[in-house]
């Protein structure tokens, strides 16, 4: 037997099989075959902004309208865009293991939109769905309306204050264009004073701590046999720090990227883990079916 990582989808349906307790964590490649953009290497850019930059509280507080319109973007675009093949196959294996639960960074809504069970899915980064208030406890779940705000009806063709459209994604704004005045952004209904904002988690902020209280208590609650690392670089803390923790519960590794190097915070992959490289959408219905 070769020394690498296995390839070999029997092998791992072996392995499936005789587990017991199983995690997947997701990352934006997992949404690429939606159509969807990742945060680095190719699509990690809007206008000519990195996305990095647009996802800090620091970003929102020296330009709301601005990040705003990045995330009035990823609203529009989540919504048109549909669950692929490899989100339905997590739902699948949810709904037959009770044991397997899924950890996603993805912010996009698409494994709700594809029926995953809620209580088997930790949402870690929050929803483009879910507003909060900048200032204060506000937060109102589910708001899937498209623009969020008139003032973000970027496509409108009379609005030349963005023309032409963010929409058609061409990279027109630069670092000087003005966007939107803040008092044109919509303001918190409980406090009035505070501006809306998207209920993501941005650099440098918390994740929110029910959720990582219960992937604690899944991981203390006994050994793992598998942790499936599905589209991310795994670069992003405390979520890239499941993959070790898992380990440590003695987990096999399965890498599911279309980049094979891509191991970042992952680390050596040992003779008993896998490597899947490939596209998400098409390698999971592959390896759970
Ligand atoms: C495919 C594919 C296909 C492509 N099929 N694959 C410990 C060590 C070092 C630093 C820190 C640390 N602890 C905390 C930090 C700081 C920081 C951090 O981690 N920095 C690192 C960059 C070093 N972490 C934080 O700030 C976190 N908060 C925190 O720790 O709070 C405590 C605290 C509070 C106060 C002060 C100090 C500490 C919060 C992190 C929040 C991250 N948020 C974002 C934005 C969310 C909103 C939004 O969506 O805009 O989350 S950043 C961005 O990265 C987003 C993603 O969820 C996340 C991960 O990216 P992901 O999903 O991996 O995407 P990519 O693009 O990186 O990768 C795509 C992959 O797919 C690639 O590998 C492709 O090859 C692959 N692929 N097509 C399969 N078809
Ligand atoms: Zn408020």
């Amino acid at each position: 037997k070769p020394c690498g990582p296995s390839s070999d989808i029997e092998e791992f349906g072996r392995l499936l099989i005789s587990s017991k307790r199983i995690l997947a964590l997701c990352g934006a490649g997992l949404s690429a075959a939606s159509g969807l953009d990742t945060f680095r290497g190719a699509g990690g850019m809007w206008k000519n902004y990195d996305a990095m930059e647009l996802a800090t509280p620091e970003a929102f507080s020296r330009d709301p309208g601005l990040v705003w319109l990045f995330y009035s973007y990823r609203r529009h675009k989540a919504l048109r865009a549909s669950p692929n093949p490899g989100h339905y196959a997590l739902t699948e294996l949810s709904k037959i293991m009770p044991g397997f639960i899924t950890l996603t960074q993805n912010v996009d809504g698409l494994h709700q939109r594809a029926n995953h069970p809620r209580e088997q899915l930790k949402l870690l980064h929050g929803s483009l769905f879910d507003i909060k208030c900048f200032s204060c406890n506000y937060l109102q779940q589910n708001n899937y309306d498209d623009p969020f705000h008139p003032s973000l009806s970027i496509d409108s063709p009379t609005d030349d204050r963005l023309a032409p459209s963010v929409l058609s994604g061409a990279a027109v704004l630069d670092h000087s264009t003005p966007t939107i005045p803040p008092s044109d952004l919509p303001h918190c209904p409980t406090c009035t004073t505070g501006l809306l904002r998207p209920g993501v988690v941005w650099f440098n902020e918390m994740l929110p701590q029910n959720t990582l209280n219960e992937v604690d208590s899944f991981i203390d609650d006994g050994p793992i046999d598998l942790i499936m690392v599905i589209g991310t670089t795994a670069k992003v803390y405390p979520a890239a720090g499941y993959v070790s923790q898992a380990r440590g519960r003695g987990a096999k590794v399965a890498l599911i990227n279309t980049e094979a190097d891509d191991l970042g915070a992952i680390g050596y992959l040992g003779k008993d883990d896998f490597l899947f490289q490939g596209d998400s959408a098409k390698i999971l219905p592959e390896i759970l079916k």
